[in-house]
This record gives C-alpha cells, structure tokens and sequence, in this order.
C-alpha cells in the first residue's frame, strides 16, 4: 500500500525522534503556519525532512506529543500533480528538461542521446541494483584529444531528491546543445570528458514513483527485520558508520553491514577506482537545501586542499547569487551541515580526487523534495553555473602546473 500524506510539516519542538504517531483528523489540514499541538499513538510513522509519513497502525503503546506547523497541506496534490506532468501533457508547455521522468523514460532517453550523437555520447553499464536495474552512465567525449582529464557527475543517490536526475538530464543536453555556443561549456569540453550517471539509485528512484514518494535509501532487503534499505550516502569507505550514520536497519541514515555492502556503491567506487588518474572532479548532486558543500563531511579534519576548494565554492556561489539572485551557502560538509560519514564526495577526495563536491540543489524548504516542475529550469541554470565555475577554475589550475613544470 502507498503511503500518504497529507502535508509538509515543520516540528516546531526538538523532542526525540518520533517513531510512532496517528494520522491527523481532517479537520487538522488547516492553513499553513498555523501551530498545531497533537497526542498520536501507535501508528508507525515518521517525520522525515518535515514530512509527516503515515502507514498502518502498529502493536505497543507509545504515544507522542506532536507540536508542528503546517508547510504544505496539499502534498498528496502536488505529488499527483508532478507524476501527470510526465506524459505529454498538451496543456503544459514544459519541455522535457522541465518535467521529472519516470526510470523507463530516463532508461528511453538515455538510449535515444546515444543513438543521436553516436559520436559523441558512450553508454557505460558501470553496475547493476539489488534489483537487478543497470546502472548506466554517459560518457560526452567531444573530441579525441589524447590524455583528457575528466570529470564525473553522479546523481539520484537519494531516490526522493528529483532534481537530482532532472539536473543530469539537463546537463547532458546542454552540454551537447551548447558546445560550440557557449564559451565556458566549449572550453570545459574541449579539455575534459564528462561521466554523468543520471540515477545511481534506480530501484529506490523507480519506489518513489509507485508506492512511496519519500523514500530515500536502496531497496536492500536486510534478513530478519522488517526494514528495508541502506542509504548509499553512508555507505562508502570514508570514516564508515561513526557518528552521522546509524547501524540500526531501520534508519534513514543506515550505513549498511559494511563499507561498499550495496552493487550500487560498490560499482560506483570501482569506477572511480579504475578511473582515478584522470577523472579530477567528482560531484554528487542532491536536494534540498541550496549548499555547495566539499570534503569532509565524516570528521571535522580539514582537507588538505581546504583553501582552493574553499575558494571554488565561494565563488560559485557569488556567480549563483550575481545570475540568479538566488543564495547558495558553502564550505565543508561537517561544519555547513552536519556530520555524515561514508558520503561518495568524502570517498572520493580520500581516493585522490581532489576537486570533489556535493550539491544541495533547491530549495530551502518551501516544497523540499516537492520542488515544482516548473522550478527545475531556475534549479538547473544555477547548479549548472556552480559547475561551470568549478571546472573553469580547476583548469586554470591544472594548466598552469602543467606551463610551470615546463617552464622549469
Ligand atoms: O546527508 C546527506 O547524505 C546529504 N544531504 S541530503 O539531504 N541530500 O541527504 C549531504 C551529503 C554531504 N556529504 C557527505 N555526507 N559526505
Ligand atoms: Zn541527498
């Protein structure tokens, strides 16, 4: 059975972590901001990322006092709202980059971008699923130069984040569209070959379209509990399941049984593994929240490139706020959010890969994971800013050690 729910919700206490609660009375969906104070019991659920998740009831007797306020009280619309703008809709005028898709549609696209640029564009299977899904990644390849540097862009870790594989989709596309119009993107492809993986969690991503809108993790079935799935963000080799992470099966934030336990991360780590010399940058894009985050999020260590990547996220972000008026905040993941060991970026700085980034695309909350399809077009324009600035500057780096070693 789906799960519903009936809104956005921001707790307004900072009580424990609500394990149990009771669906709210109609009458309770009442105007946004209003304070609500409610007594739930036994029914399992949660409120995760402020939204209040609902399912069946559960044995035990464990009541909770409630205290939120109502963000979006037609989620159930809006959700429904999103799914239909995946088909055609003549009404809409929306192109495609300005639709979510549903996983056999990124599978279609995926297939048809290779076939129309068979130059340009390689499919790589770099894995498969629990479930058994391929894990396919693009490689835009726009010339042959030899010794190219590349850069690798995953994205759709976490199944909800729907931005995610939309900004994948853009990228691609503008990349192919814009090389040889625009400046920036022509010089960014002319030095370095793009990996994009549009979902790197497919069974999760193919969940949120048919049964649970809000789910985040793998679809890992773990023997002898009832709960399913590890949360890949937490999964990898960086500092694995200390504070930040939990080994309780039932969590969000499951790190899993050990380091690389799921196909998903496991093919990632061992691309980028047999990738390392030349893949120089690695960005993970996720949602929400607006931060550009670099390395560490599993300690409060500083890199040891601290400052350059400091730098390349700084400026990022003014670009972000010039363009688009739109505020981005940054700096390392422990100190701009929180502590989250066996996160892919934090991994792959450790490997070597020493300009590595996470994206918290739009918003700040207002929708959430819930962002309109009609503000994927804003979302990706300045994602697509801070990458560009990124490689830019990386490149500017890179030549000028190489005209310095030659020089010497
Ligand atoms: O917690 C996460 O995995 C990311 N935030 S999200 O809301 N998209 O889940 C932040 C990841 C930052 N990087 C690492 N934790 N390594
Ligand atoms: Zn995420």
């Amino acid at each position: 059975m789906a799960a519903r729910f009936i809104g956005l919700y921001q707790r307004t206490d900072s009580g424990p972590p609500l394990r149990s609660c009771k669906q709210l009375p109609d009458g309770q969906r009442s105007a946004a901001q209003t304070q609500h104070h409610i007594r739930v019991c036994n029914k399992a659920a949660a409120v995760l990322s402020g939204v209040l998740r609902m399912s069946q009831s559960v044995p035990g007797k464990l009541c909770w006092f409630l205290h939120f306020r109502v963000m979006l009280s037609n989620a159930d619309e809006i959700i429904e709202m999103q799914m239909r703008n995946d088909s055609t809709d003549p009404r809409s005028g929306a192109t495609f980059y300005q639709r979510y898709h549903t996983l056999e549609d990124i599978y279609d696209w995926i297939n048809r971008t290779a076939k129309d640029y068979p130059n340009t564009v390689k499919v790589i299977l770099v894995g498969s699923s629990h479930e058994k899904r391929p894990l396919y990644a693009l490689k835009l390849s726009l010339n042959n130069r030899p010794n190219k540097k590349a850069m690798w862009i995953d994205c759709g870790i976490h199944a909800r984040e729907w931005i995610s594989p939309a900004f994948c989709l853009f990228f691609v596309h503008y990349s192919l569209l814009f090389y040889n119009q625009n400046q920036a993107m022509t010089q960014i492809l002319d030095n370095m070959d793009v990996y994009v993986l549009p979902v790197m969690n497919p069974d999760g991503y193919k969940y949120t379209w048919t049964n649970d809108r809000m789910w985040r993790k793998n679809r890992f079935p773990k023997k002898g509990t009832p709960c399913i799935g590890v949360d890949l963000n937490r999964n990898f080799d960086a500092n694995w399941c200390t504070r930040g992470a939990s080994d309780y099966p039932c969590s969000e934030i499951y790190c899993g049984a050990f380091p690389e336990s799921e196909p998903e991360s496991q093919a990632v780590a061992n691309f980028l593994r047999s990738h390392k010399d030349s893949i120089q940058i690695y960005l993970s894009i996720h949602s929400y929240s607006q931060m550009l985050l670099m390395p560490y999020s599993c300690t409060m260590d500083e890199a040891e490139n601290h400052s350059e990547l400091y730098e390349m996220v700084k400026q990022a972000a003014e670009n972000i706020r010039r363009y688009y008026r739109n505020i981005y905040t940054y700096g390392p993941g422990a100190k701009t959010i929180y502590l989250a060991p066996g996160g892919s970026d934090d991994w792959a700085h450790m490997l070597g890969i020493k300009y590595s980034f996470t994206f918290e695309l739009q918003d700040r909350g207002r929708y959430g994971f819930l962002l309109p399809p009609s503000h994927i077009q804003g979302a990706c324009n300045e994602a697509l800013t801070a990458v560009k600035t990124i490689a830019l500057k990386v490149m500017e780096k890179s030549q000028a050690s190489t005209s310095s070693r030659q020089t010497v």
